[in-house]
């Protein structure tokens, strides 16, 4: 033993002064901080503090992993690359444990080290893993274990994100599972390869070269998603293009499940309700119409030909003019049930979506996708999940809580998100999404009584439900650094974590990855992560405080314009949500208006329908009320108004004081590329501030309040502005 300790000491010895070379090489860079172009993501891997990296080192000194399966061998080549980079090298790949300092990887099944642990894996599940230090053979080590080899990916992930975040990897006894089971991003992209709703350039899929080429944006792609948990993509718009479901693109669709398999990142389509007619041929789409029902069974058998492990379809229907069952005067739940019986025998999910809104013109158009679901709970097969948005309208920067969520106790429902920023500024707003989605996760529906959150609702536990998922409108494109800012990488980022665990913490998630985005330096994270946490408020200020909602521009929904009418429908306007008139301002949702209150448990409804209980945040989305209301503040709401709305540039202002002592501690192309968009930013909350400051006051004639500075032009101003191609939209 002493015999081999010795020149395994002296390796080391050569090993850490070669590391030291290469953190002093990399910490000449670092001292003016070195550029970087954000590709890379929060698994940027540069080297560690040399104290912390020191510490690490000792703890991992050998890796002993398999390689027998793509899974074990992507998590084996992700902990050399990982830890090289963090530790200035990587541990050197063995068979056994001979050495203290191991990194012993695997399943009971693929490892017999880890089987000879005899560790207690059982509620770990499927993708659980833990990390704990052991000792194995008389070393200590440290061992990532799961049931299944996708556990252990994640876990491997685990591992490193907690060098990378600073934190020791000495004394650990970590356990960890996932409390939803599909953690799904659903890309709005189009096989032209542009992206509805996409900032950060074309789509990433290079439909024209698949399935033949297959560069490494996708692999990393995959990688950044098993770093967070993501488990399934669908690859294209839920506004579905039907050739997608043609054999030619369904090799394509294969090629990419390909490379996704080893990250245990399932496929998924959206498909065209009417594919049978537009692919198959047929004179009709209609789900009880045994033909239909053949052909998509045809379909999916041939799918899943191709595919294995193909996740299953997602489906926009009957709305925003998306084809669909009561086309043929059948239900959602004919049409969904239809489709999941196709796919039942393969093992195949739907996910149909809740975001409907045209059965009853005339209705506020909030309360229509509860009108329309709430009468089929308990009517979808086993195999179909409702995704319902967060809020009843359309993504605004805040919304109440879907009050489908708590409503439907006999349907799996499942979240969607947006990540992208539709209604937020698009790419360029830093505007931290993890509020928002803890703000929706956290509300409580008091479906059964206190404590009955969405987030209880997702994660299945309030109803009893297994089949459980959350789905995030990706804000991916081909643009070098992805999302179209390195702050919308955290979007990406905390959506992911909140799918692994949606009672996480937005702050701790935002702390998390500023340390992996920009490194541990106290200096740097505290500010950033207070800064994200206030930009999604800022955003509210400045574009819809108080409960307004859908102020933006027409169609590509860029800027504001709260004056818009326009049609061609009336609940895609401005004024439609708004109401103002001289008189106040605001869309009465009380009984005493369209009663939207009451699609609420009665604990939340009163709360909502009462002036004195509802939260400020809330006031003018459920209550139409005169300027010269008494908020609690004291301020009439004309002045509160006005307070919010100029807030909201304060606070802009602010984030890019914030940024800009961050000179220096940045590296340079990012810190650039932030404090541009930063001004651009301050900009646009200006022109959101003083654009519907300028059209409300045309409004109620009432002056400004005291030491406010009035709009910097007229109202004719604004509204003379107008965008033509907008990203994201292309309805010209
Ligand atoms: C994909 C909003 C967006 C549309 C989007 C739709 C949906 O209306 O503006 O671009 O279409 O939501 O979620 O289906």
């Amino acid at each position: 033993m002493a015999l081999r300790a010795e020149p395994a000491r002296r390796a080391t010895g050569l090993r850490r002064l070669l590391a030291g070379l290469l953190m002093l090489v990399a910490g000449l860079g670092a001292g003016h901080a070195r550029a970087e172009d954000g590709h890379d993501l929060w698994l940027r891997y540069r080297p560690l503090p040399a104290a912390q990296a020191d510490a690490a080192r000792g703890h991992a000194t050998q890796l002993v992993a398999g390689t027998a399966s793509a899974t074990q061998a992507v998590t084996r080549a992700e902990l050399l690359r990982g830890l090289g980079g963090l530790l200035g090298h990587a541990p050197v790949p063995a068979d056994a444990v001979s050495r203290d300092g191991a990194i012993v990887v695997g399943t009971p099944a693929s490892s017999p080290l880890v089987a000879g642990l005899h560790l207690d894996l059982h509620d770990l599940g499927r993708e659980g893993y833990l990390i704990r230090s052991v000792v194995l053979d008389g070393h200590p080590a440290t061992v990532i274990a799961g049931n299944d080899d996708i556990g252990v990916l994640y876990g491997a992930f685990g591992l490193l994100r907690r060098l990378q975040t600073g934190q020791p990897i000495d004394r650990l006894d970590l356990r960890e599972r996932p409390r939803v089971q599909l953690r799904v991003l659903d890309h709005w992209d189009n096989l032209d390869g542009s992206v509805e709703r996409g900032y950060a350039g074309a789509s990433i899929w290079d439909w024209w070269r698949l399935p033949d080429y297959l560069p490494p944006r996708y692999t990393d792609y995959a990688r950044a998603n098993a770093s967070i948990g993501i488990n399934g993509t669908v690859l294209n718009n839920v506004n579905a293009d039907p050739l997608i479901l043609s054999h030619a693109y369904l090799e394509k669709v294969a090629a990419l499940a390909g490379v996704f398999r080893p990250y245990g990142i399932r496929v998924y389509l959206s498909v065209r309700f009417s594919a049978p007619i537009e692919v198959g041929g047929l004179k009709t789409a209609d789900p009880l119409d045994p033909q239909v029902q053949r052909w998509w069974r045809g379909k999916a058998d041939e799918i899943y030909r191709l595919i294995p492990d193909f996740g299953g379809f997602l489906v926009k229907a009957n709305s925003e003019g998306q084809p669909g069952p009561q086309d043929y005067h059948r239900s959602h739940a004919d049409g969904a049930n239809m489709l999941a019986a196709a796919l039942a025998p393969h093992g195949g999910v739907v996910m149909w979506r809740a975001f409907v809104y045209a059965n009853k013109p005339g209705e506020d158009r909030i309360k229509q996708a509860y009108g329309e679901f709430k009468p089929l709970d308990g009517k979808f097969a086993a195999n179909v999940l409702l995704q319902v948005k967060n809020g009843p309208l359309d993504f605004q920067p805040r919304e109440p809580f879907n009050p489908l969520f708590g409503a439907m106790p006999k349907t799996q429902l499942m979240m969607e998100f947006q990540i992208t920023k539709e209604y937020l500024g698009f790419a360029t707003h830093l505007v931290y999404l993890g509020p928002l989605y803890q703000e929706a996760l956290a509300a409580d529906t008091m479906e059964h009584g206190k404590g009955s959150t969405v987030a209880k609702v997702v994660d299945g536990t309030l109803d009893g439900h297994a089949l459980t998922g959350m789905a995030g409108v990706a804000n991916i494109g081909a643009d070098r650094d992805w999302c179209g800012s390195v702050f919308n990488q955290a979007n990406w980022y905390v959506f992911g974590r909140l799918a692994w665990d949606p009672t996480l913490s937005a702050r701790a998630i935002a702390e998390e990855w500023t340390r992996m985005t920009f490194g541990n330096d106290e200096a740097v994270v505290r500010p950033v992560v207070d800064m994200m946490m206030g930009s999604r408020e800022a955003a509210v200020d400045y574009m819809t405080p108080l409960g307004l909602a859908h102020l933006m521009g027409h169609g590509h929904h860029y800027g504001p314009e709260p004056w818009d009418a326009s049609g061609p429908r009336a609940d895609w306007t401005p004024v439609y949500f708004h109401r103002a008139d001289k008189g106040g301002i605001g869309f009465d949702r009380t009984a005493s208006g369209s009663d939207a209150v009451a699609q609420y448990a009665p604990p939340v409804a009163n709360e909502f329908a009462s002036l004195r209980q509802i939260p400020d945040e809330y006031l003018l989305w459920f209550h139409h009320v005169p300027w010269s209301y008494r908020m609690r503040s004291g301020r009439t709401l004309w002045d509160e108004l006005v307070r919010h709305y100029t807030q909201g540039v304060e606070d802009v202002a602010r984030m890019r004081e914030t940024w800009a002592g961050l000179k220096g501690h940045i590296d340079d192309e990012r810190y650039r590329q932030v404090a541009t968009f930063l001004a651009i930013q301050q900009r646009e909350a200006q022109w959101w501030r003083d654009a519907c400051i300028a059209y409300f006051q045309s409004i109620n004639g009432l002056p400004l309040p005291a030491g406010y500075a009035p709009p910097a032009h007229p109202l004719k101003y604004y509204q003379s502005l107008s965008f033509k191609y907008v990203p994201g939209y292309s309805a010209w």
